[in-house]
């Protein structure tokens, strides 16, 4: 049967792109549909320059939302990476398996690679070796289905590439897992830059919902968003990116197509407007939920305890399958 599994780095708070791209369908289907696992993929927030205190504050917080927003820890797994060495364990097999170059290829060391150097920080190995890590976090648990939003497509193509390419050599090991992604708000743009992704680490805040903004707050930052000088409202995601985000936005909420919704606007400051509103309503009960699972930290740590122990109950043994079939000695 179907298997899932995907996770969410604590590199900041997480923003309506996250949500859209991918909570959101964890939450409304596939924890309904399949065994699956959600992961605080902790130890990826360690490969760009971090601060310990935030990133265990985020870690604990990123779950907290997770579970705000409705992942039930009754039918589905929700863990730290951190808590279960079987990723670990498995990523320097895949490194073994892997070359140098398909890493320098990812758009996401080049991007992330670029920044640390205009911020002069030097670049971390384990940004370049990153993708090994995600290979591991899907193959461990024999995931069938990864939904991720479409920056990071790449990563789960590597993983099948690596995980094809291990079965060929060792024979057969793990799932071959492929990518889904949203129709609609596979990538949200930045308010402020519709030419770069909404990104829960980028420094320049107001173009960024965050999923703990007060209402206001979501509101002005969407009034305020940036568009173009044509008149009207049309979707067109090359020529008017802007207003095309607006739209997918609105769309991801309501559930109508953007182009539908483009020809019921005759101005941009209604679609706003209504934009703002519908992601206002959108939030308001996680962060309804999310109040009342702050007031009990212990509540979010319990869950990632027994999602650990899950989680490495299921894992193991592929681990250990992939140890034999590449040719290690297996303790007796
Ligand atoms: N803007 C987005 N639109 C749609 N989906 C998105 N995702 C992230 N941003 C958008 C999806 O959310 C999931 C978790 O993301 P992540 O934690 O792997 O990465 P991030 O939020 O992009 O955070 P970074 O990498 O720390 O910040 P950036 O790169 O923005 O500087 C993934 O499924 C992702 O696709």
């Amino acid at each position: 049967g179907a298997r899932i599994f995907s996770g969410i780095k604590p590199t900041g708070h997480l923003t309506l792109g996250n949500y859209l791209g991918a909570m959101r369908r964890w939450v409304v289907t596939d924890q309904h549909r399949a065994e699956s696992l959600f992961c605080v993929v902790d130890l990826h927030a360690l490969t760009v320059e971090h601060d310990p205190a935030r990133v265990r504050r985020l870690s604990r917080q990123t779950a907290g939302l997770l579970l705000a927003a409705g992942l039930d820890p009754a039918v589905c797994t929700v863990f730290a990476q951190s808590h279960v060495d079987e990723h670990t364990r498995l990523m320097f097999l895949l490194e073994c398996v892997a070359a140098d170059g398909e890493m320098r290829r990812m758009i996401q060391y080049k991007e992330k690679s670029v920044r640390a150097r205009d911020s002069g920080q030097s670049v971390r190995l384990s940004l370049l070796t990153y993708p090994a890590l995600m290979a591991a976090d899907i193959l461990v648990y024999g995931a069938t289905e990864v939904p991720v939003g479409e920056d990071q497509r790449q990563h789960v193509e590597l993983t099948r590439d690596l995980a094809v390419r291990f079965n060929q050599r060792y024979g057969h090991t793990f799932v071959v897992p492929k990518a889904t992604v949203p129709e609609v708000a596979a990538r949200v743009m930045d308010l402020q830059d519709p030419s770069v992704k909404m990104g829960k680490s980028h420094a320049a805040t107001s173009g960024i919902v965050y999923l703990l903004d007060e209402p206001a707050v979501v509101a002005k930052k969407v009034r305020r968003a940036v568009t173009d000088s044509e008149p009207g409202v049309s979707y067109d995601r090359e020529e008017r990116p802007g207003v095309a985000n607006l739209l997918e936005i609105l769309s991801s909420c309501t559930g109508e197509e953007p182009a539908v919704l483009a020809e019921r606007y005759d101005g941009i400051g209604s679609l706003k407007a209504d934009t703002a509103d519908a992601v206002v309503e959108l939030l308001r009960p996680l962060q309804a939920r999310h109040a009342e699972i702050s007031a009990d930290p212990s509540y979010v740590d319990g869950v990632l305890r027994e999602g650990a122990e899950r989680a490495r109950a299921l894992g193991r043994p592929t681990v250990d399958a992939a140890y034999e079939a590449i040719g290690l000695l297996r303790p007796v």
